[in-house]
């Protein structure tokens, strides 16, 4: 297979928006958001659900970019294709364009950690993360471990996803931290500055209520947050969720790699069955993204991305977050 090969830069279309989703005409769906802000811009890395009204399942081929510098305008650049995984990752199967996160490293480049099928696996869960690296979000981006993922490991009495929904956080003495992990099994380690090798082992994070998937890692005023989709987190009269269809919840710690405290609900559950968080400060407002369904032919597996304010309750200790619908 051809990898690595010199593309063009993805060109953008402008997308006027009224509120959420972004994307509300059901031309392109998108699902997965990962928020990152880099070159004064807010960037949402996001899958595409590709499925057709009538199949039930996550038909997703490709990453797609938002791009704004100003949320309240309304205005976004979409880069409707940016990255296939047969393209970046040798070992990689075509589709399974799974909830990837885009992180800047201690180096100034872009590292994005992608969960995908391997193509060669006799593994029932062939699901793994690997890691590319450029120098823009735009790319052109390359693999940055060509040996291969740097998660692929399953529990093999376990035939169910396990290597999917990574996370990652530089902190703010250059230590890197990786969690993933859905079907109730969040796990987490340290990686080296480099971005890509394991330090110490994986540890098992137990104490989030409910936890099922999702995990988005952050940092603020010295806490650590972890916000994710619970699907038992029921703490909440604000959040009555079924086996799949979740709410987003959120933990903190003093450490990075924990002990985490369950702290409570800060979405509840979303017209689709899925719920997928990232959370991110830009120029002085905190936002939440998340997917639903309630673009134009919408559906579970034909999600949209959508934005909204976080507000702070500093009163508490730590802060805890609150949702501001725009
Ligand atoms: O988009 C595929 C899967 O659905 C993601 O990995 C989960 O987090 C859920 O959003």
């Amino acid at each position: 297979a051809a990898l690595n090969v010199r593309v063009p830069p993805p060109q953008p279309r402008l997308i006027h928006t009224s509120g959420n989703p972004i994307m509300a005409d059901g031309e392109y769906y998108s699902a997965d958001p990962a928020p990152l802000v880099a070159d004064g811009k807010l960037y949402i890395l996001a899958g595409r659900d590709e499925a057709p009204a009538d199949v039930n399942d996550f038909i997703m081929k490709e990453w797609q970019l938002l791009a704004t510098d100003d949320v309240a305008s309304g205005e976004w650049l979409h880069y409707p294709s940016l990255l296939r995984p047969e393209r970046l990752f040798a070992w990689a199967a075509e589709g399974r364009a799974y909830a990837g996160q885009i992180v800047r490293g201690p180096d100034g480049r872009y590292y994005l950690y992608a969960p995908v099928e391997q193509r060669d696996s006799t593994n029932p869960d062939k699901f793994a993360i690997g890691v590319a690296v450029a120098d823009s979000p735009l790319g052109p981006w390359r693999d940055a471990h060509p040996q291969g993922p740097i998660v692929s490991q399953s529990v093999p009495e376990r035939n169910d996803i396990q290597n999917i929904d990574p996370t990652v956080m530089v902190d703010d003495d250059g230590r890197v931290y990786l969690y993933w992990g859905t079907f109730g099994r969040l796990r987490g380690i340290e990686l080296e500055r480099d971005m890509i090798t394991p330090k110490g082992n994986a540890i098992s994070v137990t104490t989030l209520d409910g936890y099922f998937e999702a995990p988005w890692l952050f940092k603020r005023r010295n806490t650590y947050y972890m916000v994710y989709a619970g699907n038992k987190a029921g703490r909440e009269s604000e959040c009555t969720p079924t086996l799949y269809h979740a709410c987003i919840a959120y933990g903190t710690a003093e450490s990075p790699l924990g002990p985490w405290t369950y702290r409570g609900v800060v979405l509840a559950p979303v017209s689709s069955t899925t719920s997928h968080p990232g959370v991110i400060e830009f120029k002085g407002q905190w936002y939440i993204t998340y997917h639903t369904a309630d673009a134009k032919g919408g559906g579970h597996f034909r999600r949209s991305v959508a934005i909204d304010k976080v507000e702070w309750d500093d009163s508490a200790a730590p802060a805890r977050m609150l949702r501001v619908v725009q």
